[in-house]
């Protein structure tokens, strides 16, 4: 086993070990690791496993359980890190349950692309921070999340996107949003392929990128 922890952690991810990695990650917290470092860790698990999650080669049965243990350790994480600020603030569990929500997200993986854990991971995230999230899935079709939008009053779409194939359909979200007089709402797009482009190119107000080596 490798002596860096966060390096370890990336392993058992990789290796699918849940529980294992479950616990690392609560260790890790302990130690004061930040959520970030947590969710760097467990995606570079995701990504070593990049060679078994090809269209020729696809070892369909690691990939999920990697990505099993991956949920499991940001939810862990999250939950740990609310229930310690509960413990440091008193009456913090009230003021996060009844304060307004800062504001709505709409989000979902881009049609076509049934991937979800980094979408997963935002949403998680954002609900922490006091956002109303509305989480529509993966595979939807750009109308459906516009109308929602509209309907439940967003102010943001996330969209997300892995496969590189999916990427012209993220260009047609702000124009469904103008036909509809709705492109005050902000469109934000992430994941590995949306990563790779530019926001001009996608047509999105925001383009999510991962900063760092
Ligand atoms: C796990 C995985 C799967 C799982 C997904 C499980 C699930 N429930 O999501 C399964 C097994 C289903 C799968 C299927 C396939 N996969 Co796959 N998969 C992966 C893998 C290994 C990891 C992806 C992942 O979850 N990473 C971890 C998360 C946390 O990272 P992330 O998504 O990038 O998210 C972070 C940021 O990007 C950002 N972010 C993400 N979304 C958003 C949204 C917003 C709004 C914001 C602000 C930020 C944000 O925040 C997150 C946290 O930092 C990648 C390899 C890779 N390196 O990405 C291949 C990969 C994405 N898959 C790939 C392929 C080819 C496939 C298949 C076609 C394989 C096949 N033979 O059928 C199918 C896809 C079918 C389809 N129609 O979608 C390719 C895509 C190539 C491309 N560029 O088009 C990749 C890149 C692997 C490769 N060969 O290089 N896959």
């Amino acid at each position: 086993m490798t002596q860096d922890p966060l390096a370890a952690l990336a392993l058992l991810v990789q290796q699918g070990e849940n529980t294992e990695a479950v616990a690392c990650a609560r260790r890790l917290m302990e130690n004061s690791h930040s959520v970030e470092d947590i969710v760097g860790a467990v995606s570079k698990g995701l990504e070593a496993l990049r060679n078994k999650c090809t269209v020729e080669n696809f070892q369909l049965l690691d990939v999920l359980l990697a990505s099993r243990a991956m949920v499991e350790v940001v939810d862990e994480c999250l939950a740990l890190r609310l229930q310690s600020r509960m413990d440091d603030i008193a009456g913090a569990f009230e003021r996060l349950t009844s304060a307004p929500p800062r504001a709505t997200l709409v989000i979902c993986t881009i049609q076509g692309d049934v991937h979800e854990l980094g979408k997963h991971v935002v949403a998680t995230l954002c609900r922490f921070s006091n956002i109303r999230v509305i989480n529509l899935g993966r595979d939807v079709p750009p109308d459906r999340f516009v109308e929602t939008a509209i309907a439940e009053e967003a102010d943001f779409i996330g969209v997300s996107s892995l496969m590189t194939v999916c990427l012209p359909k993220i260009r047609l979200i702000k124009p469904a949003l103008a036909r509809r007089g709705a492109d005050h709402i902000i469109v934000a797009a992430g994941g590995g392929s949306a990563r790779q482009s530019s926001a001009e190119t996608l047509d999105v107000d925001n383009h999510a990128r991962v900063e760092g080596p």
